[in-house]
């Protein structure tokens, strides 16, 4: 489908959270909208994935409770490796349940995700309070999947965009589809050489995503994770994601 409107460049974004104005910040420095989905499950294989994509990333993107060697000293590590590239940390934890629950997972586990994560996922199913717990981090709310059938219909969509445009803790929403220009827009569900696997993932080109969703952000795992020669292939996704940002400014 043809996109709607003309796209509001990055910059022209009326963004208000702090962390979604760094976000921005480093997107335009770095030429980059690539977030990086380091979903590997070993210290080891993590710290060197970061080192490897760090440049060319404005997020690193985490699934903690994969990694089966959790510790303090992993988030140790990769703050000093996203200080040195200049890059936030995203736990993709999708939060799903009443505030007090989610206050509870989000600052007592054994992850501890509120002393070091910049971005977190929400289903925002638990309505609008429930997105309080979160504080100063930013909180990217998912308002549509990316996997074949996925529940997220239309008529759930409206009303989670409704919650995340109320909420002052809300800085963007993961969806594959245009959203209203004052939230970021984040798009997994991006590969080059795929068009999906065999457990519902469905995916779509760089192109695709920045012209007819508008995304800000596009979000890739395996196409980088997989690859032969991971910083290479970091490159080229954010190359080919800053062209393609670019050109959709025009269309
Ligand atoms: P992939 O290897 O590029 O398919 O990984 C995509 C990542 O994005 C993976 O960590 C998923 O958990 C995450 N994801 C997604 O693929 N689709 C969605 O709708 C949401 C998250 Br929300």
């Amino acid at each position: 489908a043809a996109p709607a409107k003309q796209r509001i460049a990055l910059e022209d974004k009326k963004i208000v959270h702090p962390v979604g104005k760094r976000l921005v910040e480093l997107a335009l420095k770095k030429q980059s909208n690539l977030i990086a989905s380091a979903d590997l499950i070993t210290t080891e294989e993590i710290i060197d994935f970061a080192n490897k994509v760090g440049e060319h990333i404005v997020a690193l993107k985490l699934h903690s409770d994969i990694i089966q060697d959790f510790s303090d000293n992993l988030i140790v590590e990769l703050k000093k490796v996203a200080r040195e590239k200049e890059f936030l940390l995203f736990e993709d934890r999708k939060f799903g349940d009443i505030g007090n629950t989610q206050e509870l997972q989000f600052k007592k586990s054994i992850y501890k995700i509120s002393d070091w994560a910049d971005l977190v996922t929400v289903h925002p199913i638990g309505g609008l309070e429930s997105l309080k717990v979160f504080e100063n981090t930013g909180v990217i709310t998912i308002v549509e999947m990316s996997s074949k059938g996925t529940l997220t219909d239309d008529y759930y969509f409206t009303k989670a965009i409704n919650v995340s445009e109320e909420s002052g803790n809300v800085l963007g929403a993961v969806a594959q589809r245009q959203i209203p220009d004052n939230l970021l827009l984040f798009t997994p569900g991006v590969n080059i050489s795929s068009t999906g696997d065999n457990k519902g993932q469905q995916y779509n080109t760089p192109e695709l995503v920045f012209k007819n969703y508008h995304t800000d952000f596009m979000i890739v795992g395996r196409g980088i994770y997989k690859a032969a020669d991971v910083k290479t292939a970091a490159k080229e996704y954010q190359t080919l994601g800053w062209i393609s940002y670019l050109q959709s400014l025009n269309d």
